[in-house]
């Protein structure tokens, strides 16, 4: 085991500046009201950097940066656009242990998570959009002999941003990855409680993009992610968060008739087929690990597979293995390498954990480990850790239907297909899910009957930039990953052109 030494103590890899302005235009720039608020690391408690506090000026700034950057930035070969990205991936490569531990200090979670996960995925993501824009093609369709249709791909202009805490520097890479190769500019709203970590990553990178093409505008919902998401001067917005924030960002844009892409909430089931446990073999055992996976990130992942589904046959032997293994997860410091589990990403966040702990006790569902937080003494003592904690009980029960986005996993027992199915789609989300069986035709069918939009099938928690990922029903509208997202990103240009000399 190795241990990161805290930013601000002497052999740390990263250093936060002590405070952080918006990010405008390719400079730093204070914020209007000249207002700050404090970031504190979830590790410990302790405040450890101030950050800019945006209101509508600082969003007005931000978009006229934007608007003088778009026109030329949306002109740009796909070539250029692409070597760029790609110079940006290597810059985050060649610092990866900076940022990741940036990252850990930041959100909570463990180091060993962002040195292999987050911030390789980054990495892997913008090098995947700039090779899918080079790849990119335009279409013709021959109307008669003489008229021709051609298609173009188009920028949409300059496109709002506004991400979560979970992921800070994934989400943001999600997102600007594919506006960028599309040729937008972006102003982002990072979230409140992770406002840092996207600077340490931008400083190291900004001198590769033209100002104006990423503008980071810091601060909270309603006083900065609201003028933005409402500003009549973008051409869409994207964001991740909560389903009822989705709501009202998709209200906003409604008004300026503006295209939405919303990543919200889920209640994931993770369902385990009897012949799971045919044999005590390999399978067994990733089908265990599986399980277990709900507690992966702090349990805040928008597809946390939050509701455990086991069949009968099974159900008590698989129960009580998944829970021993729930027994082995390693929670410690974040900046230990084999810690597993880290902290909640913020206060706010372990006081909703713990508050759906107590509504699961009263609701009668029974707890099989955890259900408390984890004092882990000294320095970690003011951090916010909580033990992965396993529910047994029924899907009518709320820590069944409200996403509690923390380690808490509720196991319900199901007899037969149908019944598997018809629990696992008895949620309002439709964002992830997990099939485990042996038998194929059961997976594929399971998967198709499923109301997700992504099924992982004998695997979880895998996020290739390849594959698409996004909501069904109250989980959200529009894919993100995938070459499928430029379209999000880009509008189609149709010239129809006559090449005949005939008058007409
Ligand atoms: O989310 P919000 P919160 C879920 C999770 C969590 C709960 C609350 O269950 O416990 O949401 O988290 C910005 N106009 N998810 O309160 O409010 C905000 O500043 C414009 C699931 O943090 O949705 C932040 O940048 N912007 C999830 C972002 O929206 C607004 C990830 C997300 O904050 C705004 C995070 C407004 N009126 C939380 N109000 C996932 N799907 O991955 C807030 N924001």
């Amino acid at each position: 085991m190795a241990t990161y030494a805290a930013p601000g103590t002497d052999g740390s890899v990263v250093s936060f500046k002590s405070r952080y302005d918006h990010f405008i235009g390719g400079e730093y720039v204070a914020p209007a009201k000249g207002q700050y608020f404090e970031n504190p690391t979830p590790v410990t408690g302790q405040n450890f950097t101030e950050v800019a506090r945006g209101t509508a000026d600082d969003v007005e700034k931000a978009l006229d940066a934007a608007h003088a950057a778009a026109p030329a930035w949306g002109k740009t070969s796909v070539t250029e656009r692409a070597n760029i990205l790609n110079k940006i991936a290597d810059r985050v490569e060649a610092n990866l242990e900076q940022i990741a531990v940036a990252e850990s200090w930041e959100n909570g979670k463990a180091v060993r998570e962002t040195l292999a996960a987050d911030i390789p995925l980054a990495i892997d993501h913008l090098r995947y959009f700039a090779g899918s824009i080079r790849a990119q093609e335009g279409s013709l369709s021959q109307i008669d002999e003489d008229t021709v249709a051609y298609h173009f791909h188009e920028p949409l202009g300059v496109v709002g941003q506004i991400i979560p805490w979970n992921f800070p520097i994934l989400m943001a890479i999600w997102k600007l990855a594919p506006a960028l190769a599309a040729g937008n500019a972006v102003v982002l709203k990072p979230a409140e409680q992770t406002p840092a970590s996207i600077h340490v990553l931008l400083e190291l990178v900004a001198d590769l993009l033209p100002p104006g093409v990423i503008n980071v505008v810091n601060g909270f919902g309603v006083e900065a992610g609201k003028p933005l998401a409402s500003s009549n001067r973008i051409r869409k917005i994207a964001f991740t968060g909560e389903t009822t924030t989705g709501r009202l960002i998709s209200q906003y844009a409604s008004e300026n008739l503006i295209p939405v892409t919303l990543e919200l909430g889920g209640k994931s089931p993770n369902v385990f087929f009897d012949d799971v446990a045919l044999q005590q073999d390999a399978f067994y055992d990733k089908a265990l690990e599986g399980f277990a996976m709900f507690a992966l990130n702090q349990g805040e992942v928008c597809t946390c597979p939050s509701r455990a589904l086991i069949q009968g046959g099974i159900y008590q032997d698989f129960l009580e293995q998944g829970v021993k293994r729930v027994d082995q997860i390693k929670q410690g410091n974040p900046l230990d390498t084999d810690t597993q589990v880290g902290a909640q990403a913020s206060n706010d966040q372990f006081e909703k954990i713990l508050s759906y702990i107590d509504i699961g006790r009263q609701e009668g569902a029974k707890i099989l480990t955890g259900g408390e937080k984890a004092d882990l003494g000294g320095d970690l003592s003011g951090g916010y850790y909580i033990k992965p904690t396993v529910f047994e009980g029924n899907n009518a029960m709320r820590v069944f239907q409200e996403e509690i986005f923390g380690p808490v996993v509720s196991v319900a027992r199901f007899e037969d297909y149908d019944d598997a199915i018809s629990i696992a789609n008895d949620t309002l989300y439709g964002l992830g899910a997990g099939v485990w069986s042996r038998d194929n035709t059961t997976a594929y069918r399971a998967g198709r009957d499923i109301q997700a939009g992504r099924v992982w099938v004998n695997n979880y928690h895998a996020y290739p930039a390849h594959a698409a990922f996004g909501g069904y029903k109250q989980s959200g509208i529009g894919r993100e990953n995938h070459k499928m997202m430029l379209d999000h990103y880009q509008q189609t240009k149709n010239l129809l052109v006559s090449y005949s000399q005939n008058a007409l």
